[in-house]
């Protein structure tokens, strides 16, 4: 059986225990998931017997290649019009959709003209699903993995004083690019001096000079799937307060790393991390989660959160980033993505945690 096939398998069960007839798929990451087509517009109707990816001139051709299993239907004109007949050569009476991602708007729009007795939500069906990484899945993301790390050792090399943090984020994705990466898995984050102490400080026009604290935060896409990383360097020897946050922070990692086991929630593996930095009179400066899943996207179910109430799964991936942000001073991240796998986890990300000084 195909991956495709075995995905549509168990969708198909999950649709026969919420007695919903049909799924009408339309979020980019699900399409691609559930068909294998890449392209950037598509609608897929998956019923018990069917499966229909309906497309556009400019994918018809790529979407009989890629979805090899589906039937393809081009439309011209009125999508509302193909989906109808697709919907009446089927005999599809309840539709389910993306409640989650249908804006209002195109809700309103397939609740009126769409030609089915009753539009209901698919209840995260397609999330839930996507959340367990099969075998083929896990391969791609070690290969993402592997290009971010390579470009980390690259980078280390590249950091010198009077660089530019937009200079930094453009050769780690160049880099990534050579390596067979489609891009970057989300805006590069390279965060220097004052500014490690921004969670999220994207890449700016600063120059990075000696003494200066630097989170590089980013990842790959490769084949479709994301990859995630964070580590943060040092350009001259650390001021003692970031010294000693950096090895509170990689501690706090490094248990949570050794406590992800399966059967426990989000919000469990989270605390592990947050109780030692807390511990450490840190609590308030790690406001946020401990980690997220990955996957086509780059932030995905189950969330390592204080509200992370999913139980962990073996195959699910998922990130472990705690981190300490002091305005003022700057900040530290460390960041891997791991495969859940019983007690241990399996630890993908595999560039070295030890302090570097540049
Ligand atoms: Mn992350």
């Amino acid at each position: 059986m195909s991956v495709v096939e075995k995905r549509l398998k168990k969708l198909r069960e999950k649709l026969a225990e919420k007695g919903i007839d049909a799924a009408l798929i339309t979020k980019r990451e699900n399409y691609v998931y559930f068909s294998g087509f890449t392209g950037t517009s598509a609608f897929l109707i998956i019923s018990q017997n069917d499966a229909v990816i309906i497309t556009d001139f400019r994918y018809a051709e790529q979407a009989k290649q890629q979805a090899g299993l589906y039937e393809v239907e081009q439309y011209h004109g009125s999508l509302i019009a193909a989906l109808n007949d697709v919907i009446k050569k089927k005999g599809i009476n309840k539709l389910g959709f993306e409640e989650g991602y249908l804006t209002y708007e195109k809700y309103s729009e397939y609740k009126k003209k769409l030609n089915v007795s009753e539009f209901s939500p698919l209840g995260g069906v397609l999330e839930t699903l996507r959340m367990v990484k099969d075998q083929d899945e896990i391969e791609i993301i070690k290969k993402a993995v592997e290009i971010a790390d390579n470009a980390f050792s690259h980078i280390i090399n590249f950091i010198k004083p009077g660089v530019r943090e937009i200079e930094v984020a453009a050769e780690i994705e160049y880099f990534m690019k050579r390596q067979g990466a489609k891009g970057a898995s989300f805006e590069t984050i390279v965060a220097s001096g004052e500014r490690a102490s921004m969670p999220h400080g994207v890449a700016s026009e600063k120059v990075i000079n000696q003494g200066d604290v630097i989170t590089l935060d980013y990842g790959a896409i490769y084949k479709e799937y994301c990859s995630d990383m964070t580590r943060t360097v040092f350009l001259g020897d650390p001021q003692p307060e970031i010294k000693k946050i950096y090895s509170i922070v990689l501690e706090a990692q490094q248990k949570a790393l050794e406590g992800a086991a399966a059967g426990l929630t989000g919000k469990e593996i989270d605390f592990i991390a947050r109780d030692i930095i807390s511990k450490r009179g840190y609590e308030k400066n790690f406001g946020h989660g401990l980690g997220h899943g990955v996957g086509i996207e780059i932030h995905e179910e189950p969330r390592l959160s204080m509200a992370g109430s999913i139980k962990m799964e073996n195959g699910m991936v998922v990130t472990v980033e705690p981190g300490i942000y002091v305005p003022g001073l700057g900040g530290v991240r460390i960041e891997d993505m791991i495969v859940i796998n019983d007690d241990k986890p399996q630890i993908l990300t595999q560039s070295t945690k030890d302090l570097i000084v540049i």
